[in-house]
């Protein structure tokens, strides 16, 4: 034992009379939603970089944080790796996710960088013996060194795709090897600037190629987990290639891999690229690449990624709502990929962070969960197309134009508007939320 925490103990759920803010008034892991345990609906996870390796800086100032594992060296990420898995089981966590960059020190080359991941490696794999957290996805951090600066698969310099490929072949090994039930790729750098130094048809095919190679890798090592891609629209490239949902679908459909990969949606990722959450989620669960999310938000007034901890339950429960609808999370989960904001410098503070947000996951649960077995909202939705069951409304969508000038003609069709009825609907919801 580490003594980090000050001897925090387990989180408990005590319901809403609790007098504590170490507690769960919501999350309550045993209690069945919609015939399920509400810990199997949301499958929460804690993000290794942003609690454990981020520094607390921003472009004014650098580090507020102080832990006792800052440093590069084996020993130190191992004291990192201790006080991870002490709170994870403070929060009684099922899962974490982590970058390769988060939790091995840096080496002097490849060779060295692939030794200290293995090392760290077999430090979780032992960890876990004794530990219930299991490993919802592993990624690889091709954007912080400055060789990805311009870019990892999509990179001008074919040395620079090379080491991308290999770390990426590291880190699917590592994650393989913990029993992760994804494997992530958000492409941190890849994307451009200025079109005057770039070229797009180019980087587009090393970006097919590159994720091809994953998929076969995936095959090959027999990898069962799924491949997800992260879209966010910019930051830090001015334009990034996975900009959202479609932009990511359209790229999978031209290279073939739309059954092979689907995608980690995050909350302030959509809204960056100018969606709400439910939007990208309903689109991705329509178009068969829902995965995985990440709960964390932005600022709406800064504009950029501030990765804060979820809040706002209004808004989560549309997300879940979505989520429920597509039948649930399979190998995917809840990640929050949040920080603490930098003043927020006590231990205390990471605990109550993970705490309140896995509290308003199951209040946005639950209220979507009472909502979809209430049933109105979606009889409402369905009563809308109604007319579309009649077989010959149906015909017309493999009919042509002439046909159908024929029946508007013979039948006299003349359609009369009917409301959308949207304030009603909007009145619905919000008895619920
Ligand atoms: C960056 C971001 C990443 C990915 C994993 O905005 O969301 O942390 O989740 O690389
Ligand atoms: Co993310």
């Amino acid at each position: 034992m580490t003594d980090f925490f000050n001897g925090i103990t387990p989180i408990k759920y005590e319901g809403l009379d609790a007098s504590s803010d170490l507690a769960f008034r919501h999350y309550n892991p045993d209690e069945i939603v919609m015939g399920k345990r509400m810990a199997d609906h949301l499958r929460f996870a804690v993000a290794y970089w942003h609690s454990f390796a981020w520094p607390g800086g921003d472009p004014f100032g650098g580090q507020t944080f102080e832990r006792p594992w800052f440093g590069d060296t084996i020993d130190l990420a191992k004291l990192k790796a201790d006080v991870a898995f002490e709170m994870f089981d403070i929060l009684g966590a099922p899962f974490f996710c982590f970058h390769d960059a988060d939790v091995r020190p840096e080496g002097a080359d490849f060779a060295e960088n692939t030794r200290n991941l293995e090392e760290i490696v077999d430090y979780f794999a032992q960890k876990m013996e004794s530990s219930k957290t299991r490993l919802l996805w592993g990624t690889a951090n091709l954007f912080s060194h400055r060789r990805f600066m311009s870019g990892a698969a999509t990179n001008p310099d074919p040395e620079v795709f090379a080491w991308s490929a290999a770390t990426v072949k590291t880190c699917m090994d590592a994650t393989h090897k913990l029993g992760g039930e994804n494997y992530v790729l958000w492409g941190g750098r890849e994307g451009y600037e200025t079109l005057l130094n770039t070229d797009l048809t180019r980087e587009a095919e090393q970006a097919g190629a590159f994720l091809s190679m994953v998929v076969d890798y995936k095959h090959k090592i027999g990898f069962k987990g799924a491949i997800l891609i992260e879209p966010k629209p910019q930051e830090p490239s001015k334009h990034q290639y996975d900009y959202d949902v479609a932009t990511v679908y359209g790229f999978l459909k031209r290279f073939g891999l739309e059954n092979e990969v689907k995608v980690n949606i995050e909350q302030g990722h959509a809204i960056l690229a100018g969606h709400s959450f439910e939007h990208e989620l309903a689109l991705a669960a329509s178009l068969g690449i829902f995965g995985s999310i990440d709960m964390n938000r932005n600022d709406y007034q800064s504009g950029w990624d501030t990765d804060q901890f979820p809040d706002n339950v209004p808004e989560m429960a549309r997300a879940y709502y979505e989520v429920l609808k597509a039948g649930g999370f399979t190998t995917g989960g809840t990640n929050f990929d949040a920080k603490l904001r930098r003043q927020s410098l006590d231990p205390e503070d990471l605990i109550a962070a993970h705490v309140g947000a896995m509290d308003v996951c199951a209040r946005a649960l639950k209220a979507a969960a009472a909502l979809l077995e209430d049933g109105a909202l979606e009889e409402a939705r369905k009563a809308r197309y109604a007319g579309w069951d009649a077989p010959e409304n149906r015909a017309m969508l493999t009919s042509d134009l002439a046909t159908i000038e024929a029946r508007v003609r013979s039948q006299g069709i003349n359609p009369a508007p009917r409301s959308g009825r949207q304030e009603r609907l909007e009145n619905l919801w919000n008895r619920f939320v």
